[in-house]
Order: C-alpha cells, then structure tokens, then sequence
C-alpha cells in the first residue's frame, strides 16, 4: 500500500483546488500534472483515466507524484461485498480516497480502507438526488466518512449541507466550465473546488490554477 506524503487534512492548509484530469491520451495526464508540479496538492481521476491509461498506468502515475493526494471518483454504487473489493483494489493502486455514490446506503457503503466522499447531489440533472437533498443527506450521516460531494455550482446546497456537516471535508465539482465560482463555493461552506477543464484545457494551466486559488482565498460570491 502507498504511504501517501500528503494527507487530504494537509492539502486543505495549502490548496483549495483538487484538479480533476478526464483525458483520452495518457501523456495528457502526465504533461498537466508536470506542467503544473507541486502547485496541485489533490488529484481526481475517474474511469477516463484507468480506461485509457490501464491500472497498471495509473499506479506509475501516482506512483512518480507521491507528493499529492489522489482521489478515484468511482461514482461507486454496489452491494457491499462488491464495493470491499473495489476499494481494496483501488488501495493497491495507490489510491487516497474513493468516492462513492450516497444513495446505497451505510449497509452497501465500503469500509473506510480509503478515505471515503459521498457525493449527495449531482452539478448536473435534474437527478433523483434533487427530489430530497435532505434525505440525501441523512444516507451520507449514517456513512462512515472523511467529506462529501456537493455541486460547486449549487451554494445554496453547499450552505445546506455545511450547516449538517461541519466536520466534512465538502469537495464541489461544477466550477468554472460548469458555471459555478470557486470563490462563491468557498464562501458558501466548501473546502475544495473540483476542477477540471478550466485548468487542463486552459492555454496557460498555471495561471488559470493561481486565478482559482486567488479567487479561493478572496471566498467572495
Ligand atoms: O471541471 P469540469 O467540468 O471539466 O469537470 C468536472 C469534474 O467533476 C469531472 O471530473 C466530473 O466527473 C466531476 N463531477 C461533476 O462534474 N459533477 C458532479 O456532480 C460530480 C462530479 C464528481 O466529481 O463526482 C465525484
């Protein structure tokens, strides 16, 4: 197992941008990340990166930037056994935390191998989760945690769900190409911002990771 140099308890001092990569070409994935260098403290990658890259890819990645905190976004939402051995695997890659989906509930939810996200609300739908975010927040309490998945793009629901949990670490997807402010969501009670093609599709990656930090810090909507 990876003994991670960077917890996501530490990351939270120093970033509050968790840079998602959702690439077809496998180099894309190591020249944004060399690109950028120890200015990305967390790291999400999700299916588009174990499809193009293999298991067996991702792992060196992890592997060569041992400074971040890496997160599997494996939206996951299996019976019990199933999610166990997932997130074993995902360990053993050299993954830090996983996230799951909350409406499977704690009896379906994996044991805490991994720092657990439960993501209660979509950046995107309508989806079911909207017809009771309350409920949906009550399936994530009864889940053994570290944060939750709330949408960057939606502060009312980040201001709501703060209030439930004011120990969560709440990552929010949804910024900048998606509509939503990192500042506003920081404002509104998040620690992190999930970004993706504001950073790896940018022109200037660096500057467009220093501006979201900036606009982090000033946590103004
Ligand atoms: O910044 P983008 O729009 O290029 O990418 C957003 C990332 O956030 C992308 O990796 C999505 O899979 C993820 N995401 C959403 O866009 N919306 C959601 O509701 C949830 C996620 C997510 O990260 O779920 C864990």
């Amino acid at each position: 197992m990876r003994i991670a140099l960077m917890s996501i308890d530490e990351a939270r001092g120093k970033s509050h941008v968790i840079l998602a990569i959702d690439e077809d070409e496998p180099g894309k994935y190591w020249s944004v990340l060399d690109g950028l260098g120890s200015m990305v403290k967390a790291v999400k990658l999700g299916w588009m990166a174990i499809l193009s890259m293999g298991t067996s890819g991702v792992s060196e990645l992890i592997r060569k930037n041992n400074d971040k905190y890496f997160i599997m976004d494996a939206k996951m939402a299996d019976v019990n056994f199933i999610n166990e051995k997932i997130t074993r695997k995902l360990r053993s890659i050299g993954f830090n935390g996983v996230i799951i989906h909350g409406f499977i509930g704690s009896s379906n939810a994996p044991p805490p191998l991994l720092d657990i996200f439960v993501l209660v609300s979509m950046s995107q739908g309508p989806t079911l989760y909207d017809k009771s975010f309350s409920e949906a927040l009550s399936y994530a309490k009864e889940i053994k945690r570290k944060g939750i998945v709330v949408p960057g793009n939606r502060p009312d629901l980040i201001r709501l769900a703060r209030e439930s949990f004011p120990m969560d670490v709440i990552i929010s997807p949804g910024i900048g190409a998606q509509g939503g402010r990192i500042g506003c969501a920081v404002r509104s009670g998040a620690d992190f911002g999930i970004v993706g093609r504001s950073i790896y599709e940018s022109s200037d990656p660096v500057k467009a990771l220093l501006e979201l930090e900036k606009e982090a810090r000033e946590a103004r909507c």
